[in-house]
C-alpha cells in the first residue's frame, strides 16, 4: 500500500508530465478507494495521471510521491527543486514546482522556500569559484523561465483584485542589471490591484523621476544587488528632491544589497526584504488596511 498525494484537477488546467504516463484505465477502481479525491487521501492508487469521467466532468488525479506509508512533503519537494535547480534541470524544476503548487504550496513559498535559496547558493558557488558566470546566467534564464510559464500566471490566477489601490514606478537602479527580485515584486504587487509600472534595469534617476511625474507614482521602488548600485539610490532619492516631488511619493527600496539600515541613511520610507513583504509594507505606506 502507498500512501499517494493525490488532487483533482479540471480537464481544462494545463497538466503535462512525460516520465508520469497514466497506467489507469477507467476511474472505477479508483473511485471504489477515493470517492472523494482529496489532496493527502491515502489510498492503492498507482503513481501517475490518471483521468476519469465523472459526470460529466473530466477528473484528472495526479499521483503523486512516495515511499511505502509516509507522503513526500512540502519540503523534500522544496530540497528537490534547490538540486534540479543547481544541476540546470529545467523540466525537472519545472515538474517539481507544479508538484509544490498542486500540493498546497503558494507560488511565493515556492519563490522563497526552494527557488531564492537555490539562487544564493548559485551565488555562494559563483563566490568561491565553483560556478563560472556562465552558470550564473544559465541559473537567471532558469528562474525567469519558471516565473514566465508558471509561476506568474499562477499569481494572476490567484490575484484579481478589481480596484487600483496606487501607482508604482520600479526598476533596478543605474548600473545593475538584477531583474528577477524586482520583476516578482512587480508581478506580486499587480496581483495584489497595484497599478505597476516597470522601468527595467540599469534606470538612471532622471528616468524614474520622469515616469513618477507622467504616471502620478504614489510609491517609487528601486532595486539593487551590487554593493556598488545600491549608492544609486541615494542619487535617485535625491533627484526627486530636486524635482520638488520626494514629499509626494514614497520611496521604498530592496535586493540582495539593501538593508534597513541602508535604507533609513539616505532617507527611503521603507525597506522590503522579500516580495511578500514589499505588498505589506506599500499598502501601510499608502494607508490600506490588509
Ligand atoms: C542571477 C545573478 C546574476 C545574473 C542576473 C540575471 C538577471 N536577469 O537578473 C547575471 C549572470 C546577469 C549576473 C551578473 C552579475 N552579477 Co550577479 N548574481 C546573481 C545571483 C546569483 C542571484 C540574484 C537573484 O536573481 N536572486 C533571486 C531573487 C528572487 O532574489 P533578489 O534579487 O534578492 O530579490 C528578492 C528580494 O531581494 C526583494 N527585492 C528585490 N528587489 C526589490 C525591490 C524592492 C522595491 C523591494 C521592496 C524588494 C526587492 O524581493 C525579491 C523577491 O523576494 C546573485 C547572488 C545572490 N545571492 O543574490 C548574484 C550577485 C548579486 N551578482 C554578483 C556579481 C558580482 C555580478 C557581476 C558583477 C558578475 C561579473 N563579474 O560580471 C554581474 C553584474 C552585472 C550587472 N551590471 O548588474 C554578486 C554581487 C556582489 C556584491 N555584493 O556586489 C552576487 C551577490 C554574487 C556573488 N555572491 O558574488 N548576476
Amino acid at each position: 500500500m502507498f500512501t499517494v498525494s493525490c488532487r483533482k484537477f479540471t480537464g481544462s488546467e494545463p497538466f503535462a508530465d512525460p516520465g508520469l504516463q497514466p497506467p489507469w484505465r477507467g476511474g472505477k477502481q479508483f473511485r471504489s478507494i477515493c470517492p472523494s479525491p482529496q489532496w493527502g487521501t491515502p489510498c492503492r492508487a498507482k503513481l501517475g495521471v490518471h483521468s476519469f469521467q465523472l459526470g460529466t466532468e473530466l477528473i484528472r488525479i495526479y499521483m503523486t510521491s512516495v515511499k511505502a506509508g509516509s507522503m513526500r512533503t512540502l519540503e523534500e519537494v522544496y530540497n528537490a527543486i534547490k538540486s534540479k535547480f543547481l544541476e540546470f534541470d529545467f523540466d525537472g524544476v519545472k515538474r517539481l514546482v507544479r508538484e509544490a503548487l498542486g500540493g498546497g504550496a503558494s507560488p511565493n513559498d515556492v519563490i522563497e522556500h526552494s527557488l531564492r535559496p537555490a539562487m544564493e547558493e548559485a551565488g555562494r558557488r559563483f563566490e568561491k569559484g565553483e560556478f563560472f558566470l556562465a552558470e550564473l546566467v544559465v541559473a537567471g534564464d532558469l528562474f525567469k523561465e519558471v516565473m514566465d510559464e508558471i509561476l506568474v500566471p499562477e499569481i494572476q490566477k490567484r490575484g484579481g483584485s478589481a480596484s487600483v489601490l496606487g501607482t508604482v514606478v520600479i526598476g533596478t537602479v543605474r548600473g545593475d542589471l538584477h531583474d528577477i527580485g524586482k520583476s516578482i515584486v512587480a508581478t506580486m504587487l499587480r496581483a495584489a490591484g497595484f497599478n505597476v509600472i516597470d522601468l527595467g534595469v540599469d534606470v538612471p534617476p532622471e528616468k524614474f523621476v520622469e515616469a513618477a511625474v507622467q504616471y502620478k507614482a504614489d510609491i517609487v521602488g528601486m532595486s539593487a544587488l551590487l554593493t556598488t548600485t545600491m549608492l544609486e539610490m541615494k542619487n535617485v532619492i535625491d533627484a526627486l528632491k530636486q524635482a520638488g516631488i520626494r514629499d509626494k511619493v514614497k520611496v521604498i527600496v530592496g535586493g540582495a544589497a539593501v538593508t534597513e539600515e541602508y535604507a533609513k541613511s539616505i532617507g527611503a520610507d521603507a525597506y522590503g526584504e522579500d516580495a511578500v513583504k514589499a505588498v505589506k509594507i506599500c499598502k501601510e505606506l499608502l494607508g490600506i488596511k490588509t
